[in-house]
């Protein structure tokens, strides 16, 4: 009784005061539906806001993952084993891993030379550095880059976009736009972002082509709250970091747009983790990222939002498994995309219509950039998994954001030569 007590307070606790999460004897499950019925089953277990899942394709034959406290495992365990779920225990103790990992990145992080102008891909870097890396490259590329503040993340962070042209002095070239971390726990979608940029600025003889009739708009992290929250306290945070209740913090940002915005797969519990929000657009960090959207209605041809995990390369509807009259000009790109990184490093992407290939979601900027700001060709790129999924260690960093970049380069190669 008196366990239960100090268990409840310290829930109660680390929920209002934001304390770090430990993880201590969390466990961390795979699960391999065999047949429809399994499949249900794991589609029900998801409603529990007490499991986390990391994903749950429902696409047969694609494993799910999910994370479970100590105080649930018995439960779940039992409720899987009832009917004969067969699952496999990947992760005995989550806490021992996230501890290891965050002195990992802070060890790899301090050893780099304060006095390189770059960015550094051997760590994952905190907000206040991304945001360094963007007024260096401002100021050492002043004909080629320009910052602009988009808005404030709820914590009066700024949201920062980053243009970059070839310095032709030419305006209102088409557009590709770019963006990253709505969900703060992809810590591997920001650092992807940032290599794109240090691709495009840095790299700027290779990839001249890229800026030839577009320029790039890049929003390399949309939820700087919660990606300052997964560093600091809770690793596995996802959503935003604007209060709801007295216990319950955060919307899912990719839940919260205005289109078919909460018809489906996206939670009204204010504690889960797909919360819809109160309204549609109610974290001023999606109205900024719709504002950008719309400011660029016309000029924008492509926009490709990262995220992880699960190496897809998806595209509208996620409201509704239909599929948009232009479809085929999406999956075009996409699956040129998909082609060069199997080629490249054989890593296999899987192309289709987001409710197809993973599941039902709507609010998604996928959906909205498509549809209301008339961005033909929207895509959301899931990085893939290492370690436990959203956990690529440090050393595996630019190894991924390298072969992200093919894909991206790729696509808008084809881009280029089609629009
Ligand atoms: O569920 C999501 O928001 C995305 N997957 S994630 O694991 N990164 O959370 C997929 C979004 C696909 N697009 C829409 N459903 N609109
Ligand atoms: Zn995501």
């Amino acid at each position: 009784m008196l366990f239960k007590l100090f268990v409840t307070v310290a829930l109660c606790c680390t929920a209002v005061l934001g304390e770090l999460t430990s993880y201590e004897g969390y466990k961390i499950y795979e699960i391999t539906a065999q047949n429809a019925a399994q499949q249900e089953l794991l589609q029900q277990l998801a409603e529990n806001e007490a499991y986390d899942f990391f994903t749950l394709p429902r696409m047969l034959g694609l494993s799910a993952r999910v994370m479970i406290s100590p105080e649930d495992q018995l439960a779940f365990e039992r409720t899987l084993q009832s009917s004969e779920v067969k699952y496999e225990v990947i992760n005995e103790n989550f806490g021992e891993t996230v501890a290891t990992e965050r002195m990992q990145n802070n060890f790899f992080r301090n050893l780099r030379s304060s006095s390189s102008r770059s960015v550094s891909f051997t760590a994952y870097q905190r907000y206040a550095s991304i945001e360094a890396y963007l007024d260096q490259l401002a100021e050492d590329y002043p004909s080629r880059v320009s910052l602009k503040t988009i808005g404030k993340s709820y914590e009066g962070r700024n949201l920062r976009t980053i243009t970059i042209t070839n310095g032709d002095g030419i305006v209102n070239k088409k557009v590709i736009l770019l963006d990253a971390g709505i969900h703060a726990r992809e810590w591997i979608a920001p650092a992807g972002a940032l290599y794109v940029i240090q691709q495009l600025v840095e790299n700027f003889a290779e990839n001249s082509h890229l800026l030839q009739d577009y320029d790039w708009v890049i929003l390399p992290v949309v939820n700087p709250d919660g990606y300052e929250y997964t560093h600091t306290n809770t690793r596995m945070w996802r959503k935003t970091r604007q209060p709801i209740t007295l216990l319950c913090t955060g919307t899912d940002g990719n839940r919260n747009f205005d289109y078919h915005w909460g018809e489906v797969g996206a939670s009204s519990l204010s504690c889960a983790d797909t919360y819809k929000g109160k309204t549609a657009f109610s974290e001023p960090e999606t109205k900024a990222l719709r504002d950008l959207m719309l400011t660029l209605t016309g000029r924008a041809k492509f926009y490709l939002t990262l995220h992880s995990y699960g190496n897809y390369l998806i595209y509208p509807w996620g409201w509704t498994s239909d599929l948009p009259d232009t479809w085929a000009d999406i999956d075009a790109i996409a699956q040129v995309g998909a082609d060069a990184i199997k080629a490249a490093t054989g890593t296999d992407y899987t192309v289709g219509s987001s409710t197809n290939v993973l599941y039902a979601a709507a609010g998604g900027s996928d959906d909205y950039a498509f549809a209301v700001a008339k961005i033909p060709i929207s895509i959301t790129m899931e990085l893939p998994s290492a370690g436990n999924g959203f956990d690529p260690a440090p050393a595996k960093i630019l190894e991924l954001v390298s072969e992200t970049w093919v894909g991206i380069k790729a696509m808008a190669e084809k881009l280029v030569e089609t629009y």
